[in-house]
């Protein structure tokens, strides 16, 4: 029997944990566009909406996610959290706080204890990116599309580092 849910779900799950990380995870979302990766974006806080995050981790298994991206400033529980509700890979991205310029939120995921993986990446905006890269570099695994757009992405990097006109060649 054809599962259409699971045919027309998104690849992977970005969740933020409050509207104000947007300006940070919109660097996530373009790179997942700019790769053909399909995505879905949801508010989720371990804090302030736990049950609802649990269940997304349950949706995230449901719809067979490839991974989630998850983005957390302060105490950021929730990439550990949905980690805890979830098989489906984690990618978590700690947002720049204003008390503590995000050290916080890095220590805050990626510490967590053995038997619980999240994948951390940087603070703030490369973290967003490169977590997004990353995801479509899973997926490029089993899709040749995918593969080939970060194929593209990667060489046009390389012709941008190689363009430099203060590159001299050595
Ligand atoms: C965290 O607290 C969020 O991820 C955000 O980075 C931080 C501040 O949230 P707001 O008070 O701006 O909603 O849960």
């Amino acid at each position: 029997m054809t599962d259409f849910a699971a045919e027309s779900a998104p690849r992977v799950g970005v969740v933020m944990g409050s509207r104000s990380d947007f300006e940070t995870m919109e660097g996530a979302l373009s790179t997942l566009q700019a790769l053909g990766v399909s995505y879905e974006v949801r508010v989720l806080s371990a804090h302030r909406t736990p049950a609802l995050l649990a269940s997304y981790g349950a949706r995230a298994e449901r719809l067979n996610f490839s991974c989630l991206i998850a983005g957390a400033g302060g105490a950021a529980h929730l990439p550990g959290m949905l980690a805890a509700f979830t098989r489906v890979p984690v990618l978590g991205v700690p947002v720049q706080s204003r008390a503590l310029s995000g050290q916080d939120s890095l220590l805050s995921i990626v510490q967590m204890p053995a038997g619980v993986p999240v994948a951390t990446f940087a603070i703030g905006a490369a973290g967003a990116k490169n977590a997004a890269l990353f995801a479509a570099a899973i997926i490029a695994t089993t899709d040749p599309g995918v593969r080939a757009r970060l194929d593209a992405f990667r060489a046009a990097q390389t012709g941008a580092v190689l363009d430099n006109p203060f590159f001299d060649g050595h």
